[in-house]
């Protein structure tokens, strides 16, 4: 039996992963660290939750006694690292918070694993997810690699990319056995309406103007949350030790473009004649150090683990939108905060 702590499964990425862990592997423990901030929603994984192998912990990274008496309590095996701040807007209000758990966190979390395993490193893997936005902007052609200088604009991305460094730092210094993954833009069921595509689809339904950033022309490169899910598992799996993966959805697309897309889909869907919701398209301020373009060169996951997406985007897109529509009462339960009030069960 391998105990596995994954941090963040109660987010949008995370609650993917425990799901996908929880029922491949049911001779694991699943153990999802989360605190439940704004972005935690235990509703995600109301139908695993029960599973004997899946155990939810409150907990905050930024906490490290906390930390460190858990993995002295339950000698996890291996760490998939998925806890985070992770919305670009929010770190441009609130910096700090994002140096706190994106880099603060992370650091608890290596120190731990480091302090607990420092006899035995055999069959332990402390494996953290990252993000495209590390490498910074692109211009109109050219793809990161895994060999980009890290070059971040925003305070999400410098706090992502700090925590990187501090993951290779462990490694190099310490031996901890660690992988890091750099992924990006994902889409997919239980993403926080404050993102671009599940944000745009409640004011699309609602009737409510699209705040489209700038000119509408960056470009963002999207992958559906169910392949990010399917490599993290290959990664934590498969990858050597000190290795980083790029991963992506070879799927870039301008966000003007994008947006007008969902709303020919959701008019289509509610029954709203071709072009209704153009009229909500409002050009407003641009993000600050918006990044103008990402794009991933995921070959060294393929060549060298076999993997790519499965989701082909237009059923992927299609699949979202109906999945936002058909749960109506989680997106509500978020607008209007009740989501807060759900009861986990604790280990
Ligand atoms: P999310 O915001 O939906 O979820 C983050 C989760 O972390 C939440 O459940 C939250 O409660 C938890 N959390 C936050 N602070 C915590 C703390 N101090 N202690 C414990 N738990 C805490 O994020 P997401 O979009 O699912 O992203 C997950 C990870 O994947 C992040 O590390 C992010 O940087 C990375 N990533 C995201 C994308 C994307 O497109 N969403 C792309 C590439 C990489
Ligand atoms: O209201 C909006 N209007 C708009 O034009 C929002 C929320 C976004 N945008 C633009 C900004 C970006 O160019 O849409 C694009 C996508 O924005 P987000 O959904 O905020 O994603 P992004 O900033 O690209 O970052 C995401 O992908 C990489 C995740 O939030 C990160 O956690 C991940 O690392």
């Amino acid at each position: 039996m391998k105990k596995i702590l994954i941090t963040g499964g109660a987010g949008f990425i995370g609650s993917h992963v425990v799901r996908l862990f929880v029922t491949k592997y049911p001779h694991y423990e699943i153990f999802n660290l989360d605190k439940l901030t704004y972005a935690g929603n235990l509703e995600n994984l109301k139908d695993i939750e029960a599973s004997p192998n899946y155990h939810f912990i409150q907990a905050d990274i930024v906490d490290g006694d906390t930390i460190l008496n858990l993995f002295k309590k339950h000698q996890f095996d291996g760490v998939i690292h998925l806890a985070a701040e992770s919305h670009v807007d929010r770190s441009i209000e609130n910096p700090l918070e994002f140096i706190y758990t994106n880099v603060v966190g992370t650091v608890n979390l290596l120190n731990a694993a480091k302090v607990i395993w420092k006899d035995n490193l055999t069959d332990k893997k402390f494996y953290h997810i990252s993000t495209d936005e590390v490498y910074g902007s692109l211009s109109d052609s050219g793809s990161f690699t895994e060999e980009t200088p890290y070059d971040p604009h925003s305070p999400y991305s410098a706090a992502k990319a700090s925590s990187d460094h501090f993951v290779r730092a462990y490694h190099d210094t310490y031996k901890l056995p660690t992988v890091i993954s750099n992924c990006s833009n994902n889409y997919g069921p239980n993403q926080f309406p404050e993102k671009l595509i599940p944000l745009f689809i409640h004011n699309i339904k609602n009737n409510i103007p699209l705040p489209v950033y700038g000119k509408g022309i960056n470009v963002r490169d999207w992958l559906y949350v169910e392949d990010h899910a399917l490599a993290i598992d290959l990664i934590f799996h498969k990858a050597e030790i000190g290795k980083t993966y790029n991963i992506g959805g070879n799927n870039e697309w301008k966000n003007i473009d994008l947006i007008k897309q969902l709303i020919q889909i959701m008019d289509r869907k509610l029954g709203r004649p071709e072009g209704a919701s153009l009229s909500l398209i409002t050009y407003v301020t641009d993000r600050a150090g918006h990044d103008l373009r990402y794009a991933i060169d995921a070959s060294k996951l393929k060549n060298e683990l076999g993997w790519e997406p499965t989701v082909i985007f237009t059923e992927g897109f299609e699949k979202t939108v109906d999945w936002y529509l058909n749960n109506n009462e989680w997106l509500q339960s978020i607008v209007s905060g009740t989501y807060k009030n759900y009861i986990p069960k604790k280990v």
